[in-house]
């Protein structure tokens, strides 16, 4: 039996020892956490727990909800409305924020999730994950209900962030602001444990991922960066690249974390501020992972975890994972000397 530590030693010693998690934080990871192997157990059942398919409506973003993106929300909302940690949660499926009813005490933090990411590769038996991003109630918030608007704060703000990825294995990755850590969740005795971490990028990893499709509506700079690599050893950089693309981000990412890489859903060219990903739930916690981990994450011009969202569904543009290869795909390359 592995004797790696479980998540709840790892955050207790990280609250003991570094001081740096105060208890209503680790207590909110714990709670996500527990949520995530619900959500991962309801995936895995597929067909059998009568979980697959679309629900014939529609989300907030114009996109057709899929029974497990509506049983991963509830899940997410029923576990963490309670525990007295958050302020007000926020997610993918729904237009607006969730306050904490007031029945139930209240808490300083604040919850953003996409309950599934990679919805559309849940009827067909491949990954999908769940995205999470912890900020703090502003300051100004104190004494009255939380707004919207405290949602809005930049992704540097965010205190936490992580996704569980319901793969071959299941798996939670976590960064607090000191480090990217994973964990694995062990099935026999229900306990997620550290299986690595902290993590670091492999550098120089010549694998890039993007949806080609959407090649009539890149800029010329990201039609260069692609057509450099795909030409491969007989192109200007004179080696090959590999591709690939799950249509998970929570994939995507994952393999880029471990293995190297880039991943780009830049926004299109065309029909300017138009962008497929949401800033606030898929791109800034990956943005913040991946600094953790000594990458990178731009907009394509700018660091993400610079932007001021102005809304709480904000589309952008996405650029993330290993430092040079990010820098080369972003147009600003000023961008990349903050980040
Ligand atoms: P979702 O949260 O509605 O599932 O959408 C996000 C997903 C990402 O996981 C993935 O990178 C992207 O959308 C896939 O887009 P495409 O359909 O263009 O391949
Ligand atoms: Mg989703």
């Amino acid at each position: 039996m592995s004797r790696a530590p479980t998540l709840t030693r790892f955050l207790i010693e990280q609250q003991r020892e570094q001081n740096t998690l105060p208890a209503e934080l680790r207590l909110l990871i714990e709670t996500v956490a527990r949520a995530c192997k619900t959500i991962g157990h309801a995936v895995s059942k597929g067909a059998l727990g009568e979980v697959l398919g679309s629900l014939g409506q529609e989300n907030v973003q114009g996109e057709v909800q899929k029974k497990l993106d509506v049983i991963a929300n509830e899940l997410l909302l029923d576990a963490n409305e309670w525990g007295g940690h958050l302020a007000a949660m926020a997610s993918e499926e729904m237009e607006t924020i969730h306050l904490i009813p007031n029945r139930y005490p209240k808490g300083e933090y604040l919850l953003l999730f996409d309950p599934i990411d990679g919805s559309s590769n849940i009827d067909v038996g491949l990954s999908v994950g769940t995205i999470f991003s912890v900020l703090k109630a502003p300051p100004e918030a104190a004494g009255r209900e939380v707004t919207e608007a405290d949602f809005l704060q930049a992704g540097a703000t965010q205190v936490a962030a992580g996704y569980a990825l319901y793969g071959p294995q299941t798996l939670l990755m976590l960064t607090m602001g000191a480090g990217v850590y994973e964990f694995t969740l062990d099935r026999e005795v229900g306990a997620w444990r550290m299986t690595d971490g902290p993590i670091q990028i492999p550098q120089g990893t010549r694998e890039f991922a993007i949806n080609m499709s959407n090649r009539r509506q890149w800029t010329p700079h990201v039609e260069r960066y692609i057509d450099e690599r795909v030409s491969g050893a007989q192109g200007p950089l004179g080696t090959d690249y590999n591709m690939r693309w799950t249509g998970s981000m929570v994939a995507d990412i994952h393999r880029i974390l471990k293995r190297g890489g880039v991943f780009l859903y830049p926004a299109d060219a065309r029909k300017p501020g138009k962008a497929r990903l949401r800033l606030m739930y898929e791109a800034n916690p990956m943005a913040f992972l991946m600094e953790q981990a000594g990458g990178a994450g731009t907009d394509g011009t700018t660091r993400l975890l610079d932007l001021s969202p102005q809304a709480l569904h904000q589309r952008v543009g996405v650029m993330l994972g290993d430092r040079a290869e990010v820098a080369a795909a972003t147009q600003a390359q000023a961008a990349m000397a903050q980040s």
